[in-house]
């Protein structure tokens, strides 16, 4: 019986680890999984390569232009006269700098929005550059863009609007080939893409039908021909955070419920498959926690990507140029994106002119003096560490996100000790978990020690990527960071305490 029993056990042991021996980015939950094996198994996802590049950019930008920059609307009827596309002084160049300058990783371009209106010279309708007076019609956006991202070494990404609302076959199966022509000169004709954006909306076309996206005959398509780039939104590789005013949640899992996996992807797990297409409502308060898991028939690393707009509209409108997001704003929302586990991608819209308006750059820059102000110095940095238990400290402080520290055996808490020599005035703490190995960590508070006494500073639930917290300015020598729960043993790559250039 004895023996029966540890036989059992020691299968299960091994189904489990064998399932674990490759990386997955998603796994199917086995109606005989237990709770403490459904935790284990989310414990264990772990981001594709593509994944992981675009959530270490943190910071990445929208440029929506068209025809809507010139009829001042935020979406057009595609009955738009191309004629119209006419930017005075466009320079592609101006626009990524802008970006970069800013801290930006990685730009996407509306390459068509639900308009119909292509920025490139595209074979498959005249409703295009091609037939505007910008260049006298021998202008290619996409190309400007890309090339200008080429030189600046930047990631670039097309944003094609699925809904067309200008193809008369939209609303037939004739479309998906449509799409699928337009998708596929995207992305041959302008080397590396990065990342491609499709967007939730479908409405109606001109003749009033809507369209049933053939989404897996386009993700096949993207993956055979760009395998580095991700997929966004209604797609497999990020998801929407839920709102576009740039503030995430404030417990962000990565790993959460996917009732619709495909088994075969997810035992092949290889950098072409796709295990899912995205169904159903992502934007409730709590996507991931236990209680969210414990019914799920399969688990997926479907990180947030948080999108906001510098103005109101996506688009330019120059009754905006001073309702631009103020530089405080901006870092607000940068807390709350990039600090809660999302990356953040800011919308810039260049103007009639075809470029980025004084005041959105002036914005831009000061957001960006604001985080280096904070960032740059970490007051924790020369700090001797004191761990009771766990493995490699050293990697807390090394500024390099691939060492890691982590507990011992199913050790699921840790207490890590700062001494920072000197007393000092901070009010936000950062950690990092190493998602390489998972996203685990449920519950952290940091104290500090003052009067011969422990005092709470702040406290959290989610960490993963980066999480950022701010918390009235305390001033002290000796602080301790307690990872009190966690899915598996917690990994922290970086920690940081800094003093926030702004009164929180
Ligand atoms: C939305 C679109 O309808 C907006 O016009 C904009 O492109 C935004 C990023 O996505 O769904």
């Amino acid at each position: 019986m004895d023996k029966i029993i540890k036989t059992t056990a020691l299968a299960l042991v091994l189904s489990t680890c064998s399932a674990f021996a490759q990386k997955n980015n998603s796994i199917i939950i086995d109606p005989s999984d237990t709770q403490k094996n459904i935790i284990y198994k989310a414990a264990n996802i772990t981001p594709t390569p593509r994944q992981l590049r675009w959530q270490q950019l943190e910071l990445t930008g929208f440029f929506h232009i068209g025809v809507n920059t010139f009829t001042n609307r935020e979406w057009g009827t595609g009955k738009e006269d191309p004629q119209i596309f006419n930017p005075s002084a466009l320079d592609a160049n101006q626009w990524v700098l802008t970006a970069k300058e800013a801290g930006i990783k990685q730009v996407i371009l509306t390459a068509k929005h639900h308009d119909g209106f292509c920025l490139w010279p595209t074979a498959t309708t005249e409703h295009s550059v091609k037939n505007s007076p910008w260049q006298n019609g021998k202008g290619d956006l996409v190309k400007e863009v890309a090339d200008a991202c080429k030189k600046n070494k930047m990631g670039f990404g097309i944003y094609l609007s699925p809904w067309d609302m200008n193809a008369p076959i939209y609303g037939t199966p004739a479309y998906n080939d449509f799409f699928v022509k337009q998708l596929t000169e995207l992305l041959t004709q302008y080397g590396q893409i990065d990342e491609v954006w499709f967007d939730g909306a479908n409405g109606e076309g001109p003749n009033g039908k809507k369209q049933v996206y053939d989404f897996e005959r386009w993700y096949k398509l993207i993956r055979k021909l760009q395998p580095s780039a991700v997929i966004a939104i209604m797609g497999p590789d990020v998801r929407w955070v839920g709102t576009e005013t740039g503030y995430g949640r404030e417990s962000e899992w990565s790993v959460v419920p996917m009732n619709n996996l495909d088994p075969t992807a997810t035992s092949e797990n290889s950098q072409q498959a796709v295990a899912f297409k995205p169904a159903g409502d992502m934007r409730g308060s709590d996507l991931g926690s236990r209680d969210k898991i414990k019914n799920a028939k399969g688990l997926a690393w479907y990180p947030a990507e948080t999108d906001v707009s510098l103005r109101p509209g996506w688009f330019y409108h120059a009754k905006e140029d001073d309702k631009v997001k103020s530089p405080e704003k901006l870092l607000d929302i940068y807390y709350s994106s990039v600090g809660r586990n999302g990356v953040l991608l800011v919308n810039i819209p260049p103007d009639q002119r075809g470029l980025i308006h004084e005041s959105d750059i002036k914005n831009l820059k000061e957001w960006k003096r604001l985080r280096d102000e904070t960032f740059t110095n970490n007051l924790a940095k020369n700090a001797d560490i004191k761990i009771a238990k766990g493995k490699n400290p050293k990697a807390l402080l090394d500024n390099n996100y691939k060492t890691y520290f982590t507990t011992n055996g199913a050790d699921t808490t840790a207490i890590i000790e700062l001494d920072l020599k000197t007393p000092q005035l901070f009010d936000v703490l950062m950690l990092q978990e190493n998602i390489t190995i998972g996203q685990r960590i449920e519950k952290f508070s940091l104290d500090y020690w003052q009067d011969g006494k422990w005092e709470k500073a702040t406290e959290g639930t989610t960490v993963g990527y980066k999480r950022l917290v701010r918390f009235t300015p305390v001033t002290a020598r000796k602080v301790r960071i307690n990872i009190e729960a966690s899915r598996l043993n917690p990994t922290l790559a970086e920690i940081g305490l800094y003093k926030n250039a702004l009164k929180n």
